[in-house]
């Protein structure tokens, strides 16, 4: 104990300096076997998928700023696997299964909670639809369960469910295998594991442009130099339509800030996820105590992190609909995320138009559950060339088809 603190001052004081390195500091070599642009948790975990699983280690992770602070850093670290479609469910199972042995896998803590995901319906609608997630969900061997308002007071003690509010609440559905993890330990988790496997994780390496030649990339351009690739993924969440514009393939994603805001810290009093759809309010409490606190998308494209206050009024006021007794509480901090959103809101993970160019982009305001599988799928897409079995229909030419995938229902903050 008193070594441990003495290690504690003496970092401290040395302003952290004799503190190893988690990763190592790669500089860019002439050429890799695969370039990723984006080092956020899904770049990073396509990377150590990569190597581990495809033992593919000529790899390098180009990242225009210091990792994880794209909104990998920003979310609100909400983990659930209840989706409508048979495509969906299954991809987003395998991420949940993968959480749920993420720390023993990397060494690495990355504080995945179990505690339920409880979202309320407040209309007939509302509860149509997750009667019918929850039979799509037991079709799929997937846990989920339908609670009656009492059931859902027993979970959360402290609603207020007084019937003469503006929305009577008629219902819920939990998972109890879902709840938070912690975001940066999982980019910090993927990036040590990755870099210990081989993989060059280059931070503050913007890239400006890429190099096709005969309808095939060989090259990116980055502010640190040209390096060639055999196979380049994407993975660049709120800025993928700008990369993929570079080596001219448009996307059928738009940019929009999504927001969040915390309060201060109080004594452990929400055990648990809980997702309003219809008054438009999440909530959990972080491990410091705080309520994190968020909402739907803004209404508007942009490339600014930044949210508009309306917003924040709108879930306050829904929030002390549910929970008057939070009237007290003061807020911390606010801040916002970029997030590229799709027609039927689900992700884009395949193949391009342009040859050994592959993409994953479009997860919206959820893909951070989706990290493990996201890293899984995307790995084996770039190591074979074409999709595993779990990604093969979140493919860029279902646009094109019509057949989508449409979570709109399911994607618990509006897309
Ligand atoms: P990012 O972390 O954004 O990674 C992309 C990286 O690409 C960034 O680091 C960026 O700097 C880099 N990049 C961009 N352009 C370039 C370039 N030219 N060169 C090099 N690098 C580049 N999802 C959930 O499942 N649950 C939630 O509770 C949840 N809450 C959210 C709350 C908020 C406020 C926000 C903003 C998002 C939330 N999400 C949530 C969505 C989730 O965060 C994203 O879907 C997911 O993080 C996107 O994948 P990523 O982690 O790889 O993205
Ligand atoms: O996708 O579950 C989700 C989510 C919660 C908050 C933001 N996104």
């Amino acid at each position: 104990m008193r070594y441990s603190l003495f290690n504690l001052a003496r970092n401290a004081l040395s302003c952290h300096r004799r503190w190893p390195r988690a990763w190592r500091a790669a500089a860019p070599r002439k050429s890799y076997d695969v370039v990723i642009v984006g080092g956020g948790g899904h770049g990073l975990a396509t990377a150590y998928y990569l190597a581990k699983n495809h033992g593919i280690r000529n790899v390098a992770v180009l990242e225009k700023g210091p990792i994880g602070l794209g909104n990998t850093g920003r979310n609100t670290t909400v983990v659930r696997s209840n989706y409508m479609w048979d495509d969906s469910a299954h991809l987003y199972e395998h991420a949940l299964k993968l959480w749920e042995g993420l720390s023993e896998e990397l060494n690495f803590n990355t504080m995945f909670s179990q505690r339920g995901v409880l979202n309320l319906a407040f209309t007939r609608h509302e509860l149509n639809e997750m009667e019918r997630r929850a039979s799509a969900m037991h079709l799929n061997g997937i846990d989920c369960e339908l609670l009656t308002p009492a059931e859902v007071k027993r979970w959360v003690p402290l609603i207020d469910l007084n019937q003469d509010s503006r929305y009577p609440l008629l219902g819920g559905i939990v998972q109890r295998r879902g709840g938070n993890a912690r975001h940066d330990a999982v980019a910090w988790g993927y990036a040590r594991a990755a870099s210990a496997l081989g993989v060059d994780i280059i931070e503050n390496c913007a890239v400006t442009g890429i190099r096709c030649e005969a309808g095939r990339v060989t090259a990116v351009e980055t502010s640190l130099g040209e390096i060639s690739a055999g196979r380049v993924g994407v993975v660049a969440a709120g800025h993928s339509g700008v990369v993929m514009g570079m080596a001219g393939v448009k996307l059928p994603v738009q940019s929009y800030p999504l927001q969040a805001l915390v309060s201060e810290p109080v004594k452990p009093v929400f055990h648990t996820v809980l997702m309003a759809g219809l008054v438009h309010v999440y909530l959990s409490q972080s491990d410091k105590g705080e309520l994190v606190i968020g909402a739907a998308r803004d209404g508007y494209v942009s490339y600014a992190q930044r949210g508009s206050f309306n917003l924040i009024e709108e879930q306050l006021r829904a929030l002390l609909e549910l929970f008057p007794t939070f009237s007290r509480l003061r807020m911390m901090r606010q801040w916002a995320g970029i997030v590229d959103c799709t027609p039927d809101a689900s992700p884009v993970i395949g193949k391009t138009p342009v040859d050994n160019l592959f993409v994953n982009c479009g997860w919206g305001t959820g893909g951070f559950k989706a990290t493990p599988g996201s890293g899984w799928v995307f790995a084996h897409t770039l190591a074979n060339g074409e999709p595993h079995a779990l990604n093969k229909n979140f493919s860029l030419e279902r646009f094109a088809s019509g057949r989508l995938i449409d979570e709109a229902a399911a994607a618990g903050v509006a897309h």
